[in-house]
């Protein structure tokens, strides 16, 4: 039947879009000012991380196991959880973001600084930002594993990843809808996310809407499922999620820098009954 493995070419195909990624160009693009400024209230970044830090501080979400999905070079979506969870395992599609991570988590160089991150995380949970490096090495101890990762599996994650009755807590940022060629793909990968967690557990993702591609390199344009939240609520619902809370934050004019196209970003928190 033409959808199945039209489906199945679809997903093929993204995945060999991304093997021109570039982190470095990546993080410019998106985790340098004006989308990750620290000194401006309406920026993208510092949003991100309020949401995140009033999820896991202020709705006391915490356990043993933190799983991030489809992590990129990127760490800042770990900065709260790290301070809740015992293990947190990040985990990205490309071994090039792999290696990324890794270079942090062993201190050796990284293709950008955190430092003014894991500041503001410090300031977010009312400790002086001079915390910072009690922070770095706090995530440092805390993550266990950098795992390759496959949200269109009905396994995403290797075998034997977690523990037999799954993660307390996923958390994702940016990645279905950057990664699935449509509405029915985005939907079966959140299926496949909830066969990680454990009954009970919570998802915190993060997502772009009404985006239609971004920049994954100088001269790599790659497609997004464009989203409305009415279909982000639907998708969470028919993967069997219960949708907690939902918050959309509108990108300002000098936010959209031509990386790409996403007019809005929502901050979904979900539990799998
Ligand atoms: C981040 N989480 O930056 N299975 O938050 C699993 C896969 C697969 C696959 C590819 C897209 C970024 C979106 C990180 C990285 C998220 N990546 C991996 C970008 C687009 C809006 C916007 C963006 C970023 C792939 C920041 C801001 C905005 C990438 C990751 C997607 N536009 N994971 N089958 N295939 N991946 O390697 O690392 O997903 Cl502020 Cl507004």
């Amino acid at each position: 039947m033409e959808g199945e493995n039209g489906g199945e070419k679809a997903v093929d195909a993204m995945e060999t879009c991304y093997q021109g990624f570039d982190p470095a160009a990546y993080l410019q693009y998106n985790y340098t000012p004006p989308r990750a400024d620290f000194s401006r209230n309406d920026s993208i970044v510092p949003w991100k991380l309020r949401c995140l830090h009033k999820a896991f501080s202020e709705d006391g979400i915490k356990g043993e196991v933190l799983v991030d999905v489809g992590s990129g070079p990127t760490l800042y979506q770990v900065m709260s959880g790290c301070e809740h969870f015992e293990r947190v395992i990040l985990s990205d599609f490309l071994e090039i973001n792999r290696k990324e991570l890794r270079s942090w988590l062993q201190d050796a160089k990284s293709s950008l600084d955190w430092t003014p991150y894991l500041k503001f995380v410090c300031q977010l949970e009312g400790r002086s930002p001079s915390a910072w490096s009690k922070k770095a090495e706090r995530l440092r101890s805390v993550v266990t594993d950098v795992l390759p990762i496959n949200v269109h599996q009905p396994c995403p994650l290797p075998a034997g990843s977690l523990p037999s009755s799954g993660a307390d807590c996923l958390v994702s940022s940016f990645c279905l809808e950057s990664v699935s060629p449509d509405l029915a793909s985005f939907t079966r990968a959140l299926g496949h996310l909830s066969s990680l967690l454990k009954a009970g557990g919570h998802l915190l993702l993060i997502g772009a809407l009404d985006e239609s591609f971004y920049l994954g390199a100088l001269d790599l344009r790659i497609p997004v499922v464009p989203l409305s939240e009415a279909e982000v609520c639907n998708s969470l619902r028919s993967s069997g999620f219960q949708l907690l809370q939902l918050s959309v934050y509108h990108l300002p004019p000098d936010m959209r820098v031509g990386v790409d196209d996403v007019s809005s970003v929502f901050f979904a928190k979900a539990r799998k009954p």
